[in-house]
């Protein structure tokens, strides 16, 4: 569900004003992109203008032929609903529909809003006009469509709601009023992830703490502590401060029994996020099931910086984990050399072990 797959999928939608040249432009793209992704929405294996997606999903005609029940009319120029417009025209209007939405008009999403069901019916990854909105923050539309009736809470094909679609972009404002209209702060997508881990995820803080204001993740267990291991590894030490304050323990552990600092030590470029966690009442010398410490992790990684900031901090440098090291012998086994110099800058724990 890449943004840069579904935007090039979208310029394919855009660059068709001319609407018999839908499906012929799109397989000339595809080419170009190597796209295969998109290729079941739009492939037109008939060559008649009206994209296999379309002609299953919508209008009920053969993909494969030109014209499906052979009465001299093409599936084209069929009127599948009887309203007096083309088959090939309403597909028209259903790409202008996506690009309303994408784009935020409003006034021509509202226009064409007897195409708002058959949208997720040709869109690859079943989006709904409001999730589409809400995913590009499009706070006007989001209104307008909710205004009018539209389901806050329904999914697009990996189960994910417009409110975790503008948590994981970060459009804060567009979650304040989907909350309002009574979005489900809890729901999870295909894999078990809300908003709240969306959000934490890719480091929108407003909207980690909109969600936690809202309750996300109270209900669901474990998750906080699952979002604080996660964003403690990316070192977002903005998240990490809102998911303390909420109220999650700073020493909570994963199934691993790794804590937030453990986590945080290992990757490089974490040593703020550390110091935070330290301040914040981490427990320095905690050990996972493998019996490592945070420094053990920073050792065996390299992670000089966060091994000075541990030792700084007085980290247990003679303890050994389940295999009897401790943490210099780990990274003289891995050969950390910067970090073997910090060791023995702050005396050689060797030395100090065998007095
Ligand atoms: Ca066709
Ligand atoms: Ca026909
Ligand atoms: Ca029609």
């Amino acid at each position: 569900m890449g943004t840069k797959s579904k935007n090039i999928h979208r310029m394919l939608w855009r660059s068709t004003t001319v609407v018999a040249a839908v499906c012929v432009f799109s397989v000339v793209a595809g080419g170009v992109y190597g796209h295969h992704v998109y290729e079941p929405l739009e492939r037109d294996a008939d060559r008649d203008g009206l994209c296999d997606t379309c002609e299953i999903q919508i209008f009920g005609t053969d993909h494969k032929r030109k014209d499906s029940d052979a009465d001299g009319i093409p599936d084209a120029r069929e009127d599948h609903d009887g309203d007096g417009m083309a088959n090939l025209e309403e597909q028209g209007n259903i790409a202008s529909l996506m690009e309303a939405v994408e784009s935020g008009d409003t006034k021509r999403t509202m226009a064409l809003r007897e195409y708002w069901t058959s949208m997720p019916l040709v869109d690859e990854d079943g989006m709904t006009p409001l999730i589409l909105a809400a995913r590009n923050g499009h706070i006007e539309t989001v209104r307008a469509l909710l205004e009018a009736g539209a389901d806050v809470n329904a999914t697009d094909v990996y189960f994910s709601t417009a409110l975790i679609h503008a948590a994981l972009t970060g459009h804060s404002e567009t979650v304040k009023v989907l909350l309002g209209a009574g979005a489900g702060v809890d729901m999870t997508d295909e894999d078990g992830k809300g908003a709240l881990f969306h959000a934490a995820m890719n480091g929108h803080v407003d909207t980690v703490a909109l969600l936690l204001d809202a309750g996300a993740g109270s209900k669901l267990e474990g998750m906080r502590e699952d979002v604080l291991m996660t964003v403690a590894n990316r070192g977002y030490t903005g998240i990490v401060e809102v998911l303390l304050d909420a109220g999650v323990d700073v020493n909570t552990r994963d199934i691993n029994g790794k804590t937030a600092l453990i986590s945080a030590s290992i990757p490089p470029g974490r040593s703020e996020t550390v110091k935070f966690l330290l301040d914040a009442g981490a427990d320095l010398n905690a050990a996972d099931d493998s019996g490592k410490t945070a420094l053990m992790w920073a050792a065996q990684y390299d992670q000089a910086a966060i091994v000075k900031v541990l030792l700084d901090a007085g980290a247990d440098v003679q303890r050994k984990d389940d295999a009897g090291m401790t943490a210099v012998q780990i990274a003289e086994e891995e050969g950390q050399v910067d970090v073997i110099r910090l060791f023995e800058k702050a005396g050689d724990p060797a030395d100090v072990e065998t007095e």
